[in-house]
Protein backbone atom coordinates (compact mmCIF):
# COMPACT_ATOMS: atom_id res chain seq x y z
CA UNK A 1 0.00 0.00 0.00
CA UNK A 2 1.19 3.37 -0.95
CA UNK A 3 1.59 6.47 1.55
CA UNK A 4 -1.92 7.47 0.44
CA UNK A 5 -3.59 4.33 1.02
CA UNK A 6 -1.82 4.16 4.11
CA UNK A 7 -2.96 8.01 5.26
CA UNK A 8 -6.58 6.68 4.20
CA UNK A 9 -6.82 4.04 6.67
CA UNK A 10 -5.76 6.14 9.36
CA UNK A 11 -8.38 9.09 8.38
CA UNK A 12 -11.07 6.56 8.60
CA UNK A 13 -9.94 5.08 12.23
CA UNK A 14 -10.14 8.97 12.90
CA UNK A 15 -13.71 8.83 12.13
CA UNK A 16 -14.51 6.09 13.63
CA UNK A 17 -13.35 7.07 17.05
CA UNK A 18 -15.34 10.37 16.37
CA UNK A 19 -17.82 8.41 16.10
CA UNK A 20 -17.69 6.25 19.27
CA UNK A 21 -17.09 9.54 21.23
CA UNK A 22 -13.36 8.70 22.05
CA UNK A 23 -11.40 12.15 22.84
CA UNK A 24 -8.29 13.03 21.62
CA UNK A 25 -7.53 9.96 19.57
CA UNK A 26 -9.07 11.10 16.52
CA UNK A 27 -7.26 13.69 15.93
CA UNK A 28 -3.97 12.12 16.82
CA UNK A 29 -4.89 9.16 13.86
CA UNK A 30 -5.67 12.90 11.30
CA UNK A 31 -2.29 14.36 11.98
CA UNK A 32 -0.75 11.49 11.59
CA UNK A 33 -2.37 10.93 8.29
CA UNK A 34 -1.80 14.43 7.50
CA UNK A 35 1.94 13.86 7.82
CA UNK A 36 1.71 10.31 5.60
CA UNK A 37 0.28 11.58 3.22
CA UNK A 38 2.91 14.83 2.79
CA UNK A 39 5.73 12.69 2.79
CA UNK A 40 8.30 12.67 0.21
CA UNK A 41 9.61 9.44 0.86
CA UNK A 42 7.66 5.92 0.28
CA UNK A 43 7.01 5.30 3.44
CA UNK A 44 7.73 1.46 2.84
CA UNK A 45 11.53 3.02 2.90
CA UNK A 46 11.17 4.80 5.90
CA UNK A 47 9.81 1.52 7.84
CA UNK A 48 12.80 -0.72 6.08
CA UNK A 49 15.31 1.99 7.66
CA UNK A 50 13.06 1.50 11.16
CA UNK A 51 12.79 5.41 10.82
CA UNK A 52 8.63 5.40 11.37
CA UNK A 53 8.74 7.41 14.49
CA UNK A 54 10.36 10.34 12.83
CA UNK A 55 8.03 11.23 10.88
CA UNK A 56 5.47 13.72 13.05
CA UNK A 57 2.85 12.59 14.79
CA UNK A 58 3.47 9.16 14.57
CA UNK A 59 4.55 7.39 17.81
CA UNK A 60 5.12 3.72 18.68
CA UNK A 61 1.59 2.67 18.07
CA UNK A 62 1.04 4.40 14.90
CA UNK A 63 4.42 2.94 13.80
CA UNK A 64 3.65 -0.81 14.71
CA UNK A 65 0.35 -0.09 12.85
CA UNK A 66 1.99 0.89 9.66
CA UNK A 67 4.24 -1.55 9.96
CA UNK A 68 1.35 -4.43 9.92
CA UNK A 69 -0.27 -2.39 6.99
CA UNK A 70 3.17 -2.74 5.35
CA UNK A 71 3.34 -6.72 6.18
CA UNK A 72 -0.32 -7.73 5.51
CA UNK A 73 -1.89 -4.75 3.53
CA UNK A 74 -4.60 -4.43 5.79
CA UNK A 75 -4.98 -3.08 9.59
CA UNK A 76 -6.97 -5.70 12.26
CA UNK A 77 -7.81 -2.47 14.26
CA UNK A 78 -9.85 -0.86 11.54
CA UNK A 79 -11.14 -4.14 10.48
CA UNK A 80 -12.67 -4.18 14.31
CA UNK A 81 -13.76 -0.57 14.59
CA UNK A 82 -15.67 -1.31 11.02
CA UNK A 83 -17.30 -4.19 12.79
CA UNK A 84 -18.80 -2.17 16.07
CA UNK A 85 -20.27 0.54 13.28
CA UNK A 86 -22.92 -0.09 10.46
CA UNK A 87 -21.62 0.28 6.68
CA UNK A 88 -23.26 3.64 5.95
CA UNK A 89 -22.72 5.26 9.53
CA UNK A 90 -19.61 6.99 8.06
CA UNK A 91 -21.41 8.63 5.15
CA UNK A 92 -23.41 10.64 7.39
CA UNK A 93 -20.15 12.32 8.94
CA UNK A 94 -20.01 13.91 5.09
CA UNK A 95 -23.36 15.72 5.30
CA UNK A 96 -22.99 19.20 6.77
CA UNK A 97 -23.69 19.68 9.86
CA UNK A 98 -23.35 16.47 10.70
CA UNK A 99 -20.92 15.77 13.47
CA UNK A 100 -19.87 12.50 15.23
CA UNK A 101 -22.53 13.39 18.06
CA UNK A 102 -25.63 13.53 15.72
CA UNK A 103 -24.54 10.58 13.63
CA UNK A 104 -25.08 8.28 16.52
CA UNK A 105 -28.24 10.27 18.34
CA UNK A 106 -29.86 9.55 14.73
CA UNK A 107 -28.51 6.17 14.38
CA UNK A 108 -29.26 5.18 18.25
CA UNK A 109 -33.09 6.73 18.23
CA UNK A 110 -34.38 6.26 14.92
CA UNK A 111 -31.59 3.79 13.61
CA UNK A 112 -30.72 5.86 10.84
CA UNK A 113 -27.63 4.13 9.35
CA UNK A 114 -27.34 6.08 6.00
CA UNK A 115 -27.55 8.92 3.76
CA UNK A 116 -30.76 7.64 2.32
CA UNK A 117 -32.40 6.89 5.43
CA UNK A 118 -31.28 10.91 6.70
CA UNK A 119 -32.57 12.10 4.07
CA UNK A 120 -36.25 10.42 4.31
CA UNK A 121 -36.57 10.73 8.14
CA UNK A 122 -35.80 14.40 7.32
CA UNK A 123 -38.78 14.50 4.69
CA UNK A 124 -40.60 12.62 6.94
CA UNK A 125 -40.05 15.34 9.59
CA UNK A 126 -38.96 11.91 12.34
CA UNK A 127 -35.71 13.99 12.69
CA UNK A 128 -37.39 16.55 14.53
CA UNK A 129 -38.83 14.25 17.31
CA UNK A 130 -35.78 13.54 18.86
CA UNK A 131 -34.49 15.02 22.01
CA UNK A 132 -32.70 18.57 21.17
CA UNK A 133 -33.33 18.56 17.63
CA UNK A 134 -36.10 20.46 16.90
CA UNK A 135 -36.94 21.98 13.75
CA UNK A 136 -34.09 24.05 12.78
CA UNK A 137 -31.76 21.21 12.86
CA UNK A 138 -34.19 19.49 10.74
CA UNK A 139 -34.09 22.04 8.59
CA UNK A 140 -30.16 22.24 8.71
CA UNK A 141 -29.69 18.53 8.05
CA UNK A 142 -32.15 18.62 4.95
CA UNK A 143 -29.90 21.82 3.54
CA UNK A 144 -27.27 20.34 4.39
CA UNK A 145 -27.99 17.05 1.98
CA UNK A 146 -28.72 19.81 -0.60
CA UNK A 147 -24.86 21.13 -0.16
CA UNK A 148 -24.10 17.57 -0.74
CA UNK A 149 -26.10 16.94 -3.56
CA UNK A 150 -24.73 20.33 -4.87
CA UNK A 151 -21.96 19.11 -6.14
CA UNK A 152 -24.27 16.80 -8.07
CA UNK A 153 -21.92 13.67 -8.67
CA UNK A 154 -19.16 16.61 -10.26
CA UNK A 155 -15.58 16.31 -9.56
CA UNK A 156 -13.15 19.01 -8.21
CA UNK A 157 -10.78 20.76 -10.69
CA UNK A 158 -8.25 19.51 -8.10
CA UNK A 159 -8.80 16.42 -8.41
CA UNK A 160 -9.28 15.63 -11.96
CA UNK A 161 -6.50 17.66 -13.51
CA UNK A 162 -3.61 15.29 -12.05
CA UNK A 163 -5.74 12.50 -12.86
CA UNK A 164 -5.99 13.59 -16.32
CA UNK A 165 -2.36 14.91 -16.78
CA UNK A 166 -1.00 11.16 -15.94
CA UNK A 167 -3.46 10.09 -18.39
CA UNK A 168 -2.02 11.75 -21.29
CA UNK A 169 1.43 11.34 -20.03
CA UNK A 170 0.58 7.15 -20.71
CA UNK A 171 -0.79 7.78 -23.89
CA UNK A 172 1.92 9.53 -24.97
CA UNK A 173 4.68 6.70 -23.49
CA UNK A 174 2.50 4.03 -25.05
CA UNK A 175 2.94 5.24 -28.58
CA UNK A 176 3.81 7.47 -31.25
CA UNK A 177 1.08 9.63 -30.08
CA UNK A 178 1.57 12.83 -32.16
CA UNK A 179 -0.93 15.25 -30.20
CA UNK A 180 -2.66 15.48 -27.08
CA UNK A 181 -4.48 17.84 -24.74
CA UNK A 182 -7.57 18.13 -21.77
CA UNK A 183 -10.33 19.87 -23.34
CA UNK A 184 -14.35 20.43 -21.90
CA UNK A 185 -14.78 22.22 -18.57
CA UNK A 186 -11.35 20.98 -17.61
CA UNK A 187 -9.39 22.83 -19.91
CA UNK A 188 -11.66 25.44 -19.44
CA UNK A 189 -10.58 25.36 -15.19
CA UNK A 190 -14.07 25.08 -14.25
CA UNK A 191 -14.18 24.42 -10.17
CA UNK A 192 -15.76 21.58 -10.88
CA UNK A 193 -16.25 18.92 -14.31
CA UNK A 194 -18.74 16.70 -15.19
CA UNK A 195 -15.74 14.24 -16.47
CA UNK A 196 -12.46 14.32 -18.26
CA UNK A 197 -12.67 15.18 -22.16
CA UNK A 198 -9.10 14.02 -23.84
CA UNK A 199 -8.33 14.83 -27.07
CA UNK A 200 -5.56 13.40 -29.45
CA UNK A 201 -4.32 14.62 -32.91
CA UNK A 202 -3.34 11.27 -34.61
CA UNK A 203 -3.22 9.88 -38.15
CA UNK A 204 -3.04 6.40 -36.69
CA UNK A 205 -6.18 6.99 -33.84
CA UNK A 206 -6.91 2.81 -33.55
CA UNK A 207 -3.64 2.33 -31.49
CA UNK A 208 -4.23 5.34 -29.34
CA UNK A 209 -7.60 3.94 -28.21
CA UNK A 210 -6.24 0.76 -27.76
CA UNK A 211 -4.00 2.22 -25.36
CA UNK A 212 -6.29 4.63 -23.82
CA UNK A 213 -8.92 1.03 -22.98
CA UNK A 214 -5.61 -0.40 -21.19
CA UNK A 215 -4.88 2.20 -18.96
CA UNK A 216 -4.01 0.02 -15.86
CA UNK A 217 -6.80 2.09 -13.51
CA UNK A 218 -9.96 1.63 -15.81
CA UNK A 219 -12.36 -0.18 -14.30
CA UNK A 220 -15.10 -0.56 -17.25
CA UNK A 221 -14.96 0.55 -21.14
CA UNK A 222 -18.53 2.42 -21.59
CA UNK A 223 -17.49 2.37 -25.37
CA UNK A 224 -14.88 1.57 -27.62
CA UNK A 225 -14.70 3.12 -31.49
CA UNK A 226 -11.90 3.52 -33.61
CA UNK A 227 -12.09 7.35 -33.36
CA UNK A 228 -14.01 7.78 -29.61
CA UNK A 229 -14.08 6.40 -26.24
CA UNK A 230 -15.39 6.65 -22.74
CA UNK A 231 -13.84 4.53 -19.66
CA UNK A 232 -14.94 4.84 -15.91
CA UNK A 233 -11.48 4.66 -13.98
CA UNK A 234 -11.77 2.55 -10.73
CA UNK A 235 -12.36 6.42 -8.75
CA UNK A 236 -15.63 6.30 -10.72
CA UNK A 237 -13.94 9.21 -12.95
CA UNK A 238 -15.66 9.17 -16.52
CA UNK A 239 -12.76 9.89 -19.11
CA UNK A 240 -14.07 10.78 -22.75
CA UNK A 241 -11.52 11.12 -25.57
CA UNK A 242 -11.82 11.78 -28.89
CA UNK A 243 -9.14 11.29 -31.87
CA UNK A 244 -9.04 13.38 -34.91
CA UNK A 245 -6.55 13.54 -37.79
CA UNK A 246 -3.52 16.25 -37.16
CA UNK A 247 -4.86 18.78 -39.90
CA UNK A 248 -7.90 19.03 -37.49
CA UNK A 249 -6.47 18.99 -34.22
CA UNK A 250 -6.96 22.96 -33.72
CA UNK A 251 -10.81 23.14 -35.13
CA UNK A 252 -11.48 19.63 -32.47
CA UNK A 253 -9.59 21.20 -29.69
CA UNK A 254 -11.49 24.51 -30.31
CA UNK A 255 -14.74 22.68 -30.75
CA UNK A 256 -14.18 19.94 -27.20
CA UNK A 257 -13.29 22.77 -25.53
CA UNK A 258 -16.30 24.58 -25.37
CA UNK A 259 -18.45 25.80 -23.71
CA UNK A 260 -21.16 24.96 -25.66
CA UNK A 261 -22.26 28.74 -25.75
CA UNK A 262 -19.36 29.87 -27.09
CA UNK A 263 -19.40 27.85 -29.66
CA UNK A 264 -22.26 28.40 -30.61
CA UNK A 265 -21.69 32.00 -30.23
CA UNK A 266 -18.71 31.45 -32.32
CA UNK A 267 -20.70 29.63 -35.16
CA UNK A 268 -23.10 32.18 -35.81
CA UNK A 269 -19.79 34.83 -36.26
CA UNK A 270 -18.58 32.25 -38.39
CA UNK A 271 -22.20 31.88 -40.67
CA UNK A 272 -22.58 35.76 -41.08
CA UNK A 273 -18.95 35.13 -42.69
CA UNK A 274 -19.87 32.66 -44.80
CA UNK A 275 -17.87 30.41 -43.19
CA UNK A 276 -18.75 26.83 -41.57
CA UNK A 277 -17.45 25.70 -38.42
CA UNK A 278 -17.08 22.50 -36.99
CA UNK A 279 -14.71 20.11 -35.57
CA UNK A 280 -13.02 18.99 -38.58
CA UNK A 281 -11.96 22.48 -39.41
CA UNK A 282 -13.44 26.60 -40.68
CA UNK A 283 -14.93 25.65 -44.23
CA UNK A 284 -16.08 28.63 -46.83
CA UNK A 285 -19.43 27.65 -47.02
CA UNK A 286 -19.97 27.90 -50.89
CA UNK A 287 -16.79 25.94 -51.51
CA UNK A 288 -16.08 24.06 -48.96
CA UNK A 289 -12.62 24.82 -49.31
CA UNK A 290 -10.87 24.53 -45.70
CA UNK A 291 -9.34 27.56 -44.62
CA UNK A 292 -8.20 26.91 -40.98
CA UNK A 293 -7.90 23.90 -38.78
CA UNK A 294 -4.22 22.98 -37.43
CA UNK A 295 -4.72 24.79 -34.93
CA UNK A 296 -6.91 26.89 -32.18
CA UNK A 297 -5.21 30.31 -33.50
CA UNK A 298 -5.97 29.71 -36.85
CA UNK A 299 -9.64 28.87 -36.37
CA UNK A 300 -9.91 32.55 -34.12
CA UNK A 301 -8.18 33.99 -37.23
CA UNK A 302 -9.96 32.60 -39.83
CA UNK A 303 -13.57 34.52 -38.00
CA UNK A 304 -11.28 37.56 -37.40
CA UNK A 305 -11.37 37.23 -33.76
CA UNK A 306 -7.71 37.05 -31.37
CA UNK A 307 -6.68 34.27 -29.52
CA UNK A 308 -9.09 33.67 -26.65
CA UNK A 309 -7.94 31.98 -23.59
CA UNK A 310 -9.71 28.68 -22.67
CA UNK A 311 -10.73 30.11 -19.50
CA UNK A 312 -12.63 32.71 -20.40
CA UNK A 313 -15.17 30.66 -23.08
CA UNK A 314 -18.63 30.98 -21.18
CA UNK A 315 -19.84 33.79 -23.70
CA UNK A 316 -20.19 36.07 -20.96
CA UNK A 317 -18.29 39.22 -22.78
CA UNK A 318 -15.07 37.43 -23.66
CA UNK A 319 -16.60 37.56 -27.84
CA UNK A 320 -17.14 41.23 -27.90
CA UNK A 321 -14.24 41.73 -26.08
CA UNK A 322 -12.16 40.12 -28.64
CA UNK A 323 -13.96 41.93 -31.40
CA UNK A 324 -13.30 45.24 -30.23
CA UNK A 325 -9.44 44.37 -28.69
CA UNK A 326 -9.89 44.67 -25.46
CA UNK A 327 -9.63 41.40 -24.29
CA UNK A 328 -8.10 41.21 -20.83
CA UNK A 329 -4.12 39.91 -20.41
CA UNK A 330 -4.70 37.49 -18.31
CA UNK A 331 -2.64 36.25 -14.99
CA UNK A 332 0.04 33.59 -15.75
CA UNK A 333 2.29 31.48 -13.71
CA UNK A 334 5.27 33.36 -13.85
CA UNK A 335 3.68 36.55 -12.74
CA UNK A 336 3.21 35.21 -9.21
CA UNK A 337 5.94 35.92 -7.34
CA UNK A 338 4.81 34.35 -3.25
CA UNK A 339 2.28 32.74 -1.60
CA UNK A 340 0.83 34.62 0.95
CA UNK A 341 -0.90 32.06 2.66
CA UNK A 342 0.80 29.17 4.40
CA UNK A 343 0.17 26.75 7.87
CA UNK A 344 3.17 25.81 9.51
CA UNK A 345 3.74 22.96 12.03
CA UNK A 346 3.32 25.39 14.99
CA UNK A 347 -0.39 25.58 14.28
CA UNK A 348 -2.30 22.72 12.22
CA UNK A 349 0.37 22.53 9.60
CA UNK A 350 2.69 19.45 8.50
CA UNK A 351 5.88 21.13 7.98
CA UNK A 352 8.72 23.14 9.91
CA UNK A 353 9.12 27.14 8.93
CA UNK A 354 12.27 26.14 7.50
CA UNK A 355 10.90 23.02 4.92
CA UNK A 356 7.93 25.69 3.59
CA UNK A 357 10.58 28.14 2.69
CA UNK A 358 12.61 26.09 0.83
CA UNK A 359 10.42 24.55 -1.11
CA UNK A 360 9.02 28.40 -1.88
CA UNK A 361 12.73 28.95 -2.84
CA UNK A 362 12.98 25.87 -4.83
CA UNK A 363 9.23 27.52 -6.91
CA UNK A 364 11.16 30.41 -7.88
CA UNK A 365 9.42 32.71 -5.42
CA UNK A 366 11.26 35.83 -4.14
CA UNK A 367 8.51 35.44 -0.90
CA UNK A 368 6.75 33.46 1.03
CA UNK A 369 4.22 34.64 4.05
CA UNK A 370 4.04 32.57 7.05
CA UNK A 371 0.13 32.69 8.83
CA UNK A 372 -1.04 30.50 11.41
CA UNK A 373 -3.71 30.44 12.87
CA UNK A 374 -4.49 32.84 15.84
CA UNK A 375 -5.87 31.71 19.51
CA UNK A 376 -9.53 31.41 19.34
CA UNK A 377 -9.25 28.59 16.53
CA UNK A 378 -8.20 25.84 19.23
CA UNK A 379 -8.67 22.87 17.43
CA UNK A 380 -5.49 24.06 15.37
CA UNK A 381 -3.53 24.73 18.09
CA UNK A 382 -3.81 28.61 17.57
CA UNK A 383 -1.24 30.52 18.94
CA UNK A 384 -1.51 32.18 21.87
CA UNK A 385 0.11 35.98 21.97
CA UNK A 386 3.18 34.56 23.75
CA UNK A 387 3.87 31.99 20.97
CA UNK A 388 3.25 33.91 18.50
CA UNK A 389 5.96 36.80 19.21
CA UNK A 390 7.89 33.73 19.47
CA UNK A 391 7.35 32.60 15.64
CA UNK A 392 7.78 35.92 14.36
CA UNK A 393 11.43 35.78 16.12
CA UNK A 394 11.33 31.99 14.49
CA UNK A 395 10.83 33.51 11.06
CA UNK A 396 13.30 36.00 11.48
CA UNK A 397 15.51 33.70 12.48
CA UNK A 398 14.44 31.29 9.48
CA UNK A 399 15.01 34.18 7.03
CA UNK A 400 18.69 34.66 8.01
CA UNK A 401 19.76 31.39 7.40
CA UNK A 402 18.42 31.83 3.62
CA UNK A 403 19.60 35.78 3.46
CA UNK A 404 19.35 36.85 0.39
CA UNK A 405 17.44 33.90 -1.53
CA UNK A 406 14.04 35.05 -0.53
CA UNK A 407 12.02 37.26 1.91
CA UNK A 408 10.01 35.63 4.48
CA UNK A 409 7.06 37.55 5.80
CA UNK A 410 6.02 36.69 9.44
CA UNK A 411 1.98 37.08 9.74
CA UNK A 412 -1.11 35.44 11.28
CA UNK A 413 -4.21 34.15 9.79
CA UNK A 414 -6.33 36.18 12.75
CA UNK A 415 -10.00 35.03 13.38
CA UNK A 416 -12.66 37.15 13.02
CA UNK A 417 -14.59 36.93 16.23
CA UNK A 418 -18.32 36.48 16.13
CA UNK A 419 -18.81 40.34 17.03
CA UNK A 420 -16.09 41.62 14.13
CA UNK A 421 -13.27 42.33 16.74
CA UNK A 422 -9.97 40.41 15.80
CA UNK A 423 -8.41 37.57 17.92
CA UNK A 424 -5.24 39.15 19.16
CA UNK A 425 -5.06 43.13 20.45
CA UNK A 426 -3.39 46.18 18.14
CA UNK A 427 -0.65 45.85 19.53
CA UNK A 428 -0.01 42.27 18.64
CA UNK A 429 -0.95 42.76 15.07
CA UNK A 430 1.47 46.03 14.68
CA UNK A 431 3.75 43.54 14.84
CA UNK A 432 3.21 41.15 11.57
CA UNK A 433 4.08 42.06 8.40
CA UNK A 434 0.86 40.82 6.87
CA UNK A 435 -2.15 40.25 8.20
CA UNK A 436 -4.99 37.51 7.03
CA UNK A 437 -8.58 37.97 8.35
CA UNK A 438 -10.56 35.50 8.25
CA UNK A 439 -14.84 33.81 9.56
CA UNK A 440 -13.93 30.39 11.05
CA UNK A 441 -16.76 30.18 13.30
CA UNK A 442 -20.54 31.12 13.70
CA UNK A 443 -21.21 30.61 10.31
CA UNK A 444 -25.28 30.59 10.26
CA UNK A 445 -25.71 34.30 11.04
CA UNK A 446 -27.66 36.30 8.86
CA UNK A 447 -26.70 38.55 6.06
CA UNK A 448 -26.60 41.67 7.69
CA UNK A 449 -25.39 40.84 11.02
CA UNK A 450 -22.48 38.51 8.89
CA UNK A 451 -21.60 41.45 6.72
CA UNK A 452 -21.27 44.05 9.01
CA UNK A 453 -18.83 41.49 11.18
CA UNK A 454 -16.64 41.24 8.26
CA UNK A 455 -17.04 44.77 6.95
CA UNK A 456 -16.10 45.79 11.12
CA UNK A 457 -12.75 43.42 10.25
CA UNK A 458 -12.20 44.91 6.78
CA UNK A 459 -12.28 48.93 8.87
CA UNK A 460 -10.06 47.86 12.06
CA UNK A 461 -6.75 49.20 10.28
CA UNK A 462 -4.64 46.07 10.81
CA UNK A 463 -5.75 43.31 8.06
CA UNK A 464 -4.54 43.58 4.75
CA UNK A 465 -6.79 40.59 3.13
CA UNK A 466 -9.63 39.09 3.96
CA UNK A 467 -9.24 35.56 4.23
CA UNK A 468 -11.65 32.72 2.11
CA UNK A 469 -14.10 35.44 1.97
CA UNK A 470 -17.41 33.47 1.28
CA UNK A 471 -16.33 30.16 3.76
CA UNK A 472 -17.80 28.11 0.93
CA UNK A 473 -16.72 24.49 0.77
CA UNK A 474 -17.30 23.06 -2.33
CA UNK A 475 -19.81 20.27 -1.90
CA UNK A 476 -20.15 20.75 1.56
CA UNK A 477 -20.70 23.99 2.85
CA UNK A 478 -22.42 26.27 1.49
CA UNK A 479 -21.33 30.49 1.18
CA UNK A 480 -22.09 32.35 4.21
CA UNK A 481 -24.96 34.59 3.55
CA UNK A 482 -23.07 38.28 2.46
CA UNK A 483 -23.42 40.78 0.84
CA UNK A 484 -20.53 41.11 -1.44
CA UNK A 485 -20.73 44.24 -3.00
CA UNK A 486 -20.78 45.87 0.51
CA UNK A 487 -18.07 44.05 1.46
CA UNK A 488 -16.22 45.18 -1.67
CA UNK A 489 -16.83 48.67 -1.33
CA UNK A 490 -15.52 48.38 2.33
CA UNK A 491 -12.63 46.69 0.90
CA UNK A 492 -11.66 49.64 -1.52
CA UNK A 493 -12.55 52.46 0.77
CA UNK A 494 -10.34 50.84 3.78
CA UNK A 495 -7.43 49.43 0.71
CA UNK A 496 -8.19 45.48 1.91
CA UNK A 497 -7.40 42.82 -0.65
CA UNK A 498 -9.98 39.81 -1.20
CA UNK A 499 -8.27 36.66 -0.92
CA UNK A 500 -8.28 33.66 -3.57
CA UNK A 501 -7.87 30.41 -1.70
CA UNK A 502 -6.01 27.87 -3.99
CA UNK A 503 -7.68 25.15 -2.50
CA UNK A 504 -9.61 22.95 -4.95
CA UNK A 505 -12.31 22.81 -2.07
CA UNK A 506 -12.43 26.20 -1.32
CA UNK A 507 -11.71 28.63 -4.91
CA UNK A 508 -13.08 31.07 -2.51
CA UNK A 509 -13.29 33.66 -4.14
CA UNK A 510 -14.74 32.13 -7.19
CA UNK A 511 -14.14 32.90 -11.05
CA UNK A 512 -17.58 35.63 -10.99
CA UNK A 513 -16.68 37.33 -7.33
CA UNK A 514 -12.97 37.87 -8.94
CA UNK A 515 -14.72 39.47 -11.46
CA UNK A 516 -16.52 41.82 -9.56
CA UNK A 517 -13.32 42.38 -7.42
CA UNK A 518 -11.76 43.28 -10.45
CA UNK A 519 -14.93 45.67 -11.62
CA UNK A 520 -14.75 47.31 -7.89
CA UNK A 521 -10.98 48.18 -8.44
CA UNK A 522 -10.39 45.56 -5.19
CA UNK A 523 -7.33 44.04 -5.87
CA UNK A 524 -7.20 39.84 -5.45
CA UNK A 525 -4.22 38.10 -3.44
CA UNK A 526 -4.32 34.53 -4.19
CA UNK A 527 -2.79 31.98 -1.70
CA UNK A 528 -2.42 28.77 -1.16
CA UNK A 529 -3.33 27.97 2.60
CA UNK A 530 -0.89 25.21 1.97
CA UNK A 531 -0.88 22.94 5.42
CA UNK A 532 1.66 21.61 4.06
CA UNK A 533 4.55 21.78 1.44
CA UNK A 534 2.92 19.82 -1.19
CA UNK A 535 0.20 21.57 -1.07
CA UNK A 536 1.73 24.91 -1.98
CA UNK A 537 1.15 23.25 -5.60
CA UNK A 538 -2.32 24.40 -4.99
CA UNK A 539 -1.18 28.11 -6.37
CA UNK A 540 -1.90 26.85 -9.70
CA UNK A 541 -5.77 26.30 -9.22
CA UNK A 542 -5.76 30.02 -7.98
CA UNK A 543 -4.49 30.73 -10.74
CA UNK A 544 -6.74 29.10 -13.43
CA UNK A 545 -9.69 30.88 -11.26
CA UNK A 546 -8.32 34.19 -11.02
CA UNK A 547 -7.44 33.69 -15.41
CA UNK A 548 -11.11 32.61 -15.62
CA UNK A 549 -12.18 35.67 -13.22
CA UNK A 550 -10.79 37.56 -15.85
CA UNK A 551 -7.77 39.44 -13.82
CA UNK A 552 -4.24 40.58 -15.34
CA UNK A 553 -1.12 40.42 -13.33
CA UNK A 554 -1.87 44.17 -12.51
CA UNK A 555 -5.16 43.11 -10.41
CA UNK A 556 -3.36 40.29 -7.96
CA UNK A 557 -1.25 41.22 -4.57
CA UNK A 558 1.08 38.80 -5.19
CA UNK A 559 2.65 39.80 -8.69
CA UNK A 560 4.24 43.08 -7.27
CA UNK A 561 8.06 42.44 -5.68
CA UNK A 562 9.01 41.40 -2.50
CA UNK A 563 10.21 45.57 -2.20
CA UNK A 564 6.72 46.81 -3.83
CA UNK A 565 4.90 44.40 -1.45
CA UNK A 566 6.00 45.28 1.50
CA UNK A 567 6.28 48.79 1.21
CA UNK A 568 2.48 48.64 0.27
CA UNK A 569 1.80 46.19 3.34
CA UNK A 570 3.67 49.23 5.50
CA UNK A 571 1.79 52.21 3.94
CA UNK A 572 -1.15 50.40 5.54
CA UNK A 573 0.32 49.72 9.02
CA UNK A 574 -0.81 52.40 10.85
P1 LIG B 1 -18.86 19.18 -17.98
O1 LIG B 1 -18.24 17.93 -18.48
O2 LIG B 1 -20.27 19.05 -17.60
O3 LIG B 1 -18.07 19.80 -16.88
O4 LIG B 1 -18.85 20.28 -19.16
P2 LIG B 1 -18.14 20.23 -20.57
O5 LIG B 1 -18.17 21.62 -21.09
O6 LIG B 1 -16.81 19.57 -20.48
O7 LIG B 1 -19.13 19.37 -21.44
P3 LIG B 1 -19.00 17.95 -22.15
O8 LIG B 1 -18.05 17.05 -21.48
O9 LIG B 1 -20.39 17.45 -22.30
O10 LIG B 1 -18.50 18.32 -23.62
C1 LIG B 1 -17.19 18.78 -23.86
C2 LIG B 1 -17.22 19.88 -24.87
O11 LIG B 1 -17.66 19.38 -26.16
C3 LIG B 1 -18.21 20.99 -24.58
O12 LIG B 1 -17.65 21.96 -23.72
C4 LIG B 1 -18.48 21.54 -25.94
C5 LIG B 1 -18.43 20.34 -26.83
N1 LIG B 1 -19.79 19.81 -27.05
C6 LIG B 1 -20.31 18.71 -26.53
N2 LIG B 1 -21.55 18.52 -26.96
C7 LIG B 1 -21.83 19.55 -27.77
C8 LIG B 1 -22.97 19.95 -28.53
O13 LIG B 1 -24.00 19.30 -28.54
N3 LIG B 1 -22.86 21.11 -29.23
C9 LIG B 1 -21.71 21.85 -29.22
N4 LIG B 1 -21.66 22.97 -29.91
N5 LIG B 1 -20.66 21.50 -28.53
C10 LIG B 1 -20.70 20.38 -27.81
CA1 LIG C 1 -16.45 17.46 -19.78
CA1 LIG D 1 -17.42 14.65 -21.96
ZN1 LIG E 1 -8.83 29.84 7.19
Amino acid sequence: MDNQGIAAVFYEVADILDLQRVAFKPNAYRRAARSIESLEVDISQLAAEGKLEEIPGVGKSVAKKIEEILRTGELQFLKKLRAQIPEGLLGLLSVPDVGPKTAMALYKELGIANLDQLKQAALDHRVRTLKGFGEKTEERIVQGLRTLESKGGRILLGDALPVATAYIEYLKLSGSLDLASVAGSLRRGKETVGDIDILVGDDEPSSVMEAFVSYPDVKEILMKGPTKSSIVLKNNLQVDIRAVETASFGAALQYFTGSKEHNVAMRKIGLDMGLKLNEYGVFERDSEKRVAGETEEEVYKALGLPFIPPEIRENDGEIEAARKGTLPRLLEPRHVRGDVHVHTNWTDGANSIKDIVSTAVSMGYEYVAITDHSQSLKITNGLTPDRLRKQVDAVRKVEEEFRGKIKVLAGNEVDIRADGSLDYASSVLKDLDIVIASVHSRFKMEREEMTRRVVKAIESGFVDILGHPTGRIIGQRLPYELDMAGVLEAAKDAGVSMELNSFPERLDLSDAHCRLAKDSKVKVAIGTDAHSKEQMGFIKFGIITARRGWLGDSDVVNTLSAKDLMSMLRRRKR
